[in-house]
């Protein structure tokens, strides 16, 4: 009994962009080994008219071009079924490691790729797109989206990472970034690496890490130092004073 691979369909007007990088590395592998499989699918194979035309002028007025919903409609037809669909978009959700975490559990999952300024807003609701945002800037395509969301999920799908199997061993899956990394020479160019990761003292080790990741946290993330700062009163149910805030430079 081999299970079937977690499928990824993405609909495209560049479908040659795929699979690019997920082709190489950990998603390579995983990919020709038979963990996952990509669609890449053509929007415009669905264009009914015999220029192809996929989008046209918006109602209303403005600049750009809109895909066209009776297009998007038909290619999202040919391959929808009991799959999540996700429409990347800088108006989106924030795509977040626990949204991964779901993908990676469903059978896979239909990414829509938009270009021009956007896609009809009827096929989003008619068609229950999800939308995510992977931040806050404009990319020309929602094709390098797909990508980071698609990376993203692979690399939890059991038996893409290695034995190790860390992809959720990190501190992030804590809600903290991840501390400070080092390797040998244990002097470089006069700088230290600092020495309770030389003592051999594993509680110690995992005490300077934890510090480290929350402090950095503290520092550039506020918003993710306050989740986590919030989570810790909870679970330890004492009302110790928590100091919030960016921590001074
Ligand atoms: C995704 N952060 C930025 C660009 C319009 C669907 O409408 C549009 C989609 C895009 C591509 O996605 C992004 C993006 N997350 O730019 C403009």
């Amino acid at each position: 009994m081999t299970a079937p691979p977690w499928h990824a369909s993405v609909l495209t007007l560049f479908p040659e962009m795929f699979p690019g990088p997920l082709g190489h590395s950990l998603a390579g592998r995983a990919l020709a080994a038979g963990i996952w499989s990509l669609d890449a699918v053509n929007i415009r194979d669905f264009a009914a008219d015999r220029h192809r035309s996929v989008d046209d002028t918006p109602f209303g007025g403005g600049a750009g071009m809109v895909l066209r919903p009776d297009v998007l409609d038909a290619a999202i037809g040919a391959v929808a079924d009991e799959r999540p669909m996700l429409c990347l978009s800088p108006r989106g959700r924030p795509f977040t490691q626990d949204d991964a975490r779901a993908l990676a559990e469903a059978p896979g999952a239909v990414l829509v790729a938009g270009r021009y300024e956007g896609i009809d807003q009827r096929v989003i609701e008619a068609r229950g797109l999800h939308e995510v945002s992977i931040g806050d800037y404009v990319l020309s395509g929602g094709e390098l989206a797909a990508m980071v969301v698609l990376d993203a999920v692979l690399r939890l799908l059991p038996g893409v990472m290695g034995a190790a199997d860390s992809a959720e061993e990190e501190s992030f899956s804590l809600g903290l970034l991840e501390y400070p990394h080092y390797t040998r020479p244990a002097e470089w160019r006069g700088r230290a690496v600092p020495p309770v990761l030389l003592s051999g003292h594993h509680a110690a080790v995992a005490a300077w890490r934890r510090e480290q990741a929350e402090a950095l946290t503290r520092a550039r993330r506020p918003d993710l130092w306050a989740a986590y700062a919030g989570r810790q009163l909870k679970a330890d149910h004492v009302a110790a004073p928590v100091v919030t805030g960016r921590a001074r430079p």
